[in-house]
């Protein structure tokens, strides 16, 4: 009797020791943590020479809503510096939206590997988000993971940057005139982080955090260029902050050839579902275009 309280002793002990050391074990292997330290899962991108890239032009159909007058009363040294303020949220010119931020949301290269597989170098140059005459400078923009962003105010008042990510540690910080460059850094990837003012209510900026450098943002003609792309087959999502609560976005698969150059045009706005009705057209000029007379 006394001999089997002995051994169920012993096997307790020996359990719990067990449960403990798995215990122990676990929240270790969470601290390296699965994104923040990317680096060290998959394998280091490194550029061949035969690299491509995926260029278009995102139109705007429809009735272009007229950009509209910011009341800046609330600050008037706002209202002297930037007396003809406007909503940012629509830029159309000729039919042609700006500030339509344009990735790779999946794919994968010529060699069978899934780009998210592979980690690539953090850029050293840090992203510059200025807040000038009362608004953000750029509007939107793409960052790597891990990659600085340094958040300037130029304006004689004070601002409250403030980014509101899903992902990401959500922070605000005043920055008075003449105060120092915030700099900050996103370690996950999110698309995209807004970032508003506490200071100013119309203050609205998007920031794209991706692991890859396969971005890019259409400028004022709607054009965008995504260089440096392996050969592969990839997903191209371009997003604009229209059209629902996290904005709008719309895909397109394509295909980089050696050297070559993929087009992607994407159409937001009201007719955009007459344009995404037959994506079959769209697909056929994005899987190759050969660089013919190019050489
Ligand atoms: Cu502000």
């Amino acid at each position: 009797m006394f001999k089997q309280i002995k051994v169920w002793l012993v096997l307790t002990t020996i359990l719990s020791l067990l449960a403990l050391g798995v215990a122990c074990s676990k929240p270790a292997t969470n601290e390296a943590g699965p994104e923040a330290t990317s680096s060290t899962a998959g394998k280091a991108y490194t550029a061949k020479g035969d690299e491509g890239s995926v260029s278009g032009a995102i139109s705007f159909n429809g009735a272009v809503p007229a950009p509209k007058k910011i009341d800046t009363s609330a600050d008037p040294v706002c209202g002297t510096a930037n007396p003809n303020l406007e909503t940012e949220d629509t830029v159309v010119k000729d039919g042609k939206l700006a500030n339509a931020f344009v990735y790779v949301k999946d794919g994968t290269t010529a060699d069978g590997t899934k780009v998210g597989d592979y980690t690539f170098a953090t850029p050293s140059d840090a992203a510059l988000l200025d807040q000038k005459g009362c608004h953000y400078v750029p509007h939107v923009q793409g960052v790597q993971v891990n990659q600085k962003v340094k958040i300037t105010n130029s304006d004689p008042t004070q601002h409250n940057v403030h980014p509101t990510p899903k992902s990401n540690p959500e922070w605000n910080q005043t920055q008075a005139n003449g105060a120092a460059p915030i700099e900050k850094s996103f370690a996950r990837a999110e698309v995209l982080i807004p970032v508003k003012c506490n200071q100013h209510p119309w203050m609205k900026s998007y920031i794209g955090v991706l692991k890859h450098p396969f971005f890019a943002v259409s400028g004022a003609d709607g054009s965008f260029t995504i260089k440096g792309l392996p050969p592969g087959k990839y997903t191209i999502a371009a997003w604009h902050e229209k059209g629902g609560p996290n904005g709008t976005e719309k895909t397109m698969e394509v295909t980089v050839a050696a050297n070559g150059t993929a087009k992607a045009d994407f159409a937001f706005g009201e007719a955009a579902a007459t344009a995404s009705g037959n994506p079959g057209l769209k697909v056929m000029p994005a899987l190759d275009i050969p660089m013919l007379g190019r050489h």
